[in-house]
C-alpha cells in the first residue's frame, strides 16, 4: 500500500513556504513529503491588491517543483480594516481584487486573521526541551515583563497577579540590555514572512487605534470586512479560512473575538455561507484549556478549509509550550479521525474539492537545525516540521490502514 494511493483519501500533507528568500527551499519541501504549500506573496504590503501576473509568477515556481500552492496564507488584513478607520472602499476592493485574481490562477483557499496588532505571540522562541532540541513558548510572567517594563502599557499590572508582576520584575532585572532588546523584538517584529521594522513606539501607536474598540466593536468590523468580500469569494468560488487568535486569550489589553468555540459559532452567524471558513489550527486553539479540540473538530468540520496540525502543552503557571505533533494536550488521532471522516462525507456528496489540505504548523528546532542561523521565522525550520509530518502522515495512514482492516 502507498501513502500516495489516491484510494486512501488523505489530508493533503502540505509545507509553509515563505517564498524565494526562505531559507528553507523547495527542493527540501518536495522531499519531506509534502505534495503542496501554503504560501504568500510577503513582498505585497498589507492592503494592496495582488496582481494576476504574481499570483501566477509565484505559482510557477511551485509548478517547476512538482508542488501545487493548495492555500495562500495569509492574505492579510489590513489594521484600518479591525479598526474601521480610513478608506475601507478601496481596502475592501483591493482585497476582492485579489480574491478575482487568485480564483483566476485557481487558487482557492485563503487563510487570514483577524488579531488586532499583533499576529501570533511567544516570550520565547528558544525554550529548550529535554532532548535538546528547542520550541516557542508563552509564558505570563514573561509577558508581563514586556506589557509592564518594555511597552509600559498603563493599566497592564491589572491582568497579573503580586506573584507575576514580582517574578516578572526579577526576570527583567537580570537580564542585559542586549538581551532585553532581542526578547523585545522577538514579541513584536516577527508577522510571518515580513520584517515591519516595528519598535516599541510603533505598538505604543497600534494600541491607540483601539481605544474604545472592545470585543463586540471588533466583532462588528470583522462582520463588515465579511459582509464586503464574500460576496466575491462566493461568486468566483474561493474558500475564506479565519486563523483562530494565538494565543486563544485577551493579550495587552486588545479585543479578541476568534478564542473559543462560541466565537466560531458567531463567526459563522455573522454570514451564513460556507464561503466564511475556518482555518482548524489545532495547536493554537489547544493553549485555551476551555476548548475541546475533538467536539470543536466535529462541530465546525462542514466549514474548516484549512488545517493546521500541532499541539500544546498547558503547564499549571498558566504558561504552554508547543510539544511534539503527537504530544501535548491534543488528541490528535481524534482529530485527525473527524477530518478524515469529512473528506469522506464531502465525497459522498459528490465534491470535486472534498481534499482537506493541511501542514504541520511549527516544528521544533533540532538536529542539524541547531548550527544553523537561527530561521527569520520562529517555529519553521526544516527539521522539525519534517518531523511532524510524517509523524501526521503516518497517522492519517494507519488510521485508514486499520479501517481496512476491521472491514475486511
Ligand atoms: C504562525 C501562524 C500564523 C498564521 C496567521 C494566519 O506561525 O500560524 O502566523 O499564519 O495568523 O493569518
Amino acid at each position: 500500500m502507498n501513502i500516495h494511493a489516491p484510494d486512501l483519501y488523505l489530508l493533503e500533507p502540505s509545507m509553509r513556504w515563505f517564498g524565494p528568500g526562505d531559507p528553507v527551499p523547495l527542493t527540501y519541501i518536495r522531499q519531506s513529503g509534502a505534495t503542496a504549500v501554503f504560501t504568500s506573496l510577503h513582498q505585497i504590503p498589507y492592503g494592496e491588491s495582488w496582481s494576476r501576473e504574481s499570483i501566477r509568477e509565484r505559482k510557477e515556481i511551485l509548478d517547476a517543483h512538482g508542488l501545487k500552492w493548495t492555500a495562500v496564507e495569509s492574505l492579510p488584513v489590513h489594521e484600518q480594516v479591525k479598526t474601521a478607520r480610513g478608506d475601507l472602499k478601496t481596502l475592501f476592493r483591493n482585497y476582492t481584487l485579489s480574491l478575482e485574481n487568485l480564483a483566476a490562477e485557481e487558487i482557492r483557499t485563503v487563510i487570514y486573521n483577524f488579531m488586532p496588532v499583533l499576529d501570533w505571540v511567544r516570550t520565547d522562541i528558544r525554550y529548550v526541551l529535554p532532548d535538546g532540541s528547542e520550541c516557542l513558548r508563552f509564558d505570563p510572567v514573561r509577558f508581563a515583563a514586556f506589557e509592564i517594563h518594555a511597552l509600559k502599557r498603563p493599566g497592564a499590572e491589572s491582568d497579573y497577579t503580586t506573584e507575576q508582576i514580582n517574578q516578572a520584575k526579577c526576570w527583567w532585572e537580570g537580564m542585559t540590555d542586549t538581551q532585553r532588546q532581542e526578547f523585545v523584538q522577538s514579541i513584536i517584529d516577527v508577522f510571518p514572512g515580513v520584517k515591519l521594522g516595528l519598535r516599541i513606539e510603533d505598538i505604543r501607536d497600534m494600541l491607540a487605534r483601539y481605544d474604545g474598540i472592545d470585543d463586540r466593536v471588533l466583532s462588528e468590523n470583522l462582520s463588515r470586512f465579511l459582509e464586503a468580500v464574500i460576496p466575491t469569494a462566493e461568486r468566483v468560488g474561493v474558500r475564506l479560512a479565519i486563523h483562530p487568535d494565538d494565543p486563544p486569550f485577551p493579550l495587552l489589553g486588545l479585543p479578541r473575538i476568534l478564542s473559543t468555540a462560541s466565537d466560531v459559532e458567531k463567526l459563522f452567524r455573522m454570514v451564513d455561507s460556507s464561503s466564511n471558513g475556518l482555518c482548524f489550527c489545532t495547536g493554537s486553539f489547544s493553549a485555551n484549556p476551555k476548548n475541546d479540540l475533538v467536539s470543536m473538530a466535529k462541530m465546525f468540520s462542514s466549514r474548516i478549509h484549512a488545517v493546521h496540525l500541532r499541539s500544546t502543552q498547558r503547564l499549571p503557571d498558566g504558561s504552554f509550550y508547543e510539544a511534539d505533533h503527537l504530544g501535548g494536550s491534543v488528541n490528535m488521532p481524534a482529530v485527525v479521525r473527524v477530518l478524515l471522516d469529512e473528506q469522506d462525507r464531502r465525497r459522498q456528496t459528490g465534491r470535486s474539492d472534498w481534499q482537506l489540505p493541511f501542514r504541520p504548523d511549527h516544528g521544533h528546532t533540532m538536529m542539524d537545525d541547531l548550527s544553523k542561523p537561527p530561521v527569520p521565522n520562529p517555529g519553521y525550520t526544516c527539521i522539525g516540521r519534517m518531523r511532524g509530518l510524517s509523524e501526521l502522515r503516518g497517522l492519517m495512514f494507519g488510521l485508514r490502514y486499520a479501517e481496512r482492516i476491521q472491514t475486511r
